[in-house]
């Protein structure tokens, strides 16, 4: 959105509130100021706001800050997946927001900083008086290509390209996310991909992508990339085509990769040509180990399919990344279990295990009763949080699915994690970064050192 604003000659500036926050070592009082200070130095004529379902409380709290900052002539708009789905109650809990915009929305606030009227604006739900008036809808955008290369230039790029450990897991690479693609083959029951991307595919073309790469490590600096894609073999073919261009530009010997492929997608030559490319480690959504719990969410998969993708992914010499998903509808103990043997037989670099959330616009949400979502609270979406009672949607009662999901995560999730870390080789890796704290504290403090050192043998 930023770069096509900045080609059509306007002015953007970007605050990206986790950044600040971590710059800021979670000072919140510090944050706010400085967003009012933005907000009163600048004077913006449109604020527009991102957003995902848990931090929809803070969004409310924002667009005050902002009002109360700018006062009624500032047009102030909100974004992104979860107002999509719930426009007319994303305005109702933000009284100070003036519209909410629907989908993909590039095209949609450039038109309003050209200085479009809101209601003649396709895309978007707007405040009106007392009223709130659904503009028709916007399209999606054909080609992506022609949205142009992300406004990078707007971040603290030094910020995004410090080695960290999350980037591509477990491994404290400088990286950086590069997207290739719009969209998804699937759309499983629980995801909410579809809302801002809608149905099927859109790829940019290898020549973005190459520039996007060639961005990455000339400008960056960067020693790995995570591709960002919903699933980067939507096209097989064009993925092999990009393995070999990277390969061509030399980018192999330059970067390592990740990337997200569906299991239905691994093939023994994809793997092995993406292997050749840089690539060191596959995302596969596997969400469960038991047939009935992937046939619930519509995953089109099978346990039989995930066990395959697995070894296929090892014989070529790849790390596993497993996104595992419990509490899936109608879930038992017994196909619990089953996911938890996968897991053990699987032995994953990384797990990533969640709690199914009921993500508003997606079928799950769709099936819940009026009970369930009005127990909903937005807040409870982030992965700390685990979603109200009233949501478990399978057969165990709460009490059991949550005792079995602590045990799973003392069990398996843990202790793979920190394994992964500690084989975590490179420079800035959590073992590293340890001892040399360790090293430092022994220098300042070699009889407190010793004294530790005797206590701890
Ligand atoms: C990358 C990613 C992340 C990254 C970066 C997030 C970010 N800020 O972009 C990280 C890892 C941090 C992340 C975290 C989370 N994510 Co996430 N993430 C994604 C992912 C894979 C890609 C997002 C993306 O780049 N899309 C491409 C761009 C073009 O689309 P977009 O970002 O949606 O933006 C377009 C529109 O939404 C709209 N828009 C967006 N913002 C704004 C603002 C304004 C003013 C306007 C007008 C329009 C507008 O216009 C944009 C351009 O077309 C999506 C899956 C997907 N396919 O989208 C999930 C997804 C967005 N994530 C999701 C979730 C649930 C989360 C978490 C809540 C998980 C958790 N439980 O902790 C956290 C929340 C983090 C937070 N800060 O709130 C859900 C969102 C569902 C929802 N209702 O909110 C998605 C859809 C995946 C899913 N499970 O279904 N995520
Ligand atoms: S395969 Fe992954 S990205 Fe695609 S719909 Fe399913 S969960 Fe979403």
């Amino acid at each position: 959105m930023a770069a096509v604003l900045k080609r059509r000659g306007h002015q953007v500036r970007l605050l990206a509130r986790e950044e600040q926050l971590m710059k800021l070592r979670m000072d919140w009082d510090r944050a706010d100021a400085e967003l009012l200070t933005l907000a009163t130095d600048w004077r913006p004529d449109i604020v527009g706001f991102s957003t995902m379902t848990p931090s929809m409380p803070e969004l409310a709290r924002l667009a005050s800050l902002c009002r109360q900052a700018l006062g009624p002539q500032a047009m102030l708009l909100a974004g992104g997946p979860h107002p999509t789905a719930l426009p007319h109650r994303t305005l109702q809990e933000c009284p100070d927001l003036d519209a909410v915009a629907l989908g993909e929305a590039e095209m949609t606030v450039a038109e309003l900083a050209d200085g479009a009227a809101p209601i003649r604006t396709p895309g978007l739900v707007v405040r009106n008086d007392q009223e709130l008036t659904a503009t028709p809808p916007r399209p999606h955008v054909a080609d992506v290509d022609s949205l142009g290369p992300p406004a990078c230039e707007l971040l603290d790029l030094k910020h995004y390209a410090t080695p960290n450990p999350w980037m591509i897991r477990w491994l404290s690479f400088s990286a950086t996310n590069i997207r290739t693609s719009r969209g998804c083959t699937n759309r499983c029951s629980f995801c909410a991909g579809h809302l801002v991307a809608g149905a099927g595919v859109r790829l940019h073309s290898l020549d973005y992508v190459m520039d996007q790469i060639a961005f990455a490590t000339d400008r960056m600096n960067v020693q790995a990339v995570h591709f960002e894609d919903d699933t980067l073999a939507a096209d097989a073919l064009r993925l092999a085509e990009l393995c070999e261009r990277m390969c061509r530009a030399g980018m192999d010997k330059r970067l390592v990769w990740d990337a997200c492929l569906r299991v239905d997608q691994a093939t023994p030559e994809l793997l092995r040509t993406m292997r050749r490319a840089g690539c060191i480690q596959i995302e596969f959504g596997f969400e469960s180990g038991s047939d009935a719990g992937l046939a619930a969410i519509g995953k089109r998969a099978t346990a039989e399919m995930n066990r395959r993708a697995v070894t296929l992914a090892r014989e070529a010499g790849l790390r596993v990344f497993a996104d595992i998903m419990v509490g899936l509808p109608g879930e038992t103990a017994a196909e619990f279990r089953r996911t938890e043997r996968f897991i053990e037989w699987a032995r994953p670099e990384v797990l990533s295990a969640a709690r199914l959330c009921p993500l508003p616009g997606t079928s799950v949400y769709e099936r819940l009763s009026d009970r369930q979502r009005a127990a909903l609270k937005w807040e409870d979406f982030a992965y700390m949080n685990p979603p109200a009672a009233a949501c478990n949607l399978t057969a165990m009662s709460d009490r059991k699915l949550s005792s079995m999901y602590r045990s799973f995560e003392r069990r398996l999730v843990r202790p793979l994690t920190w394994a992964s870390m500690a084989r975590d080789t490179s420079d800035m890796s959590l073992r590293r970064r340890l001892k040399r704290r360790l090293r430092r504290f022994a220098l300042r403090h070699p009889l407190r050192a010793w004294r530790l050192g005797k206590l701890t043998r």
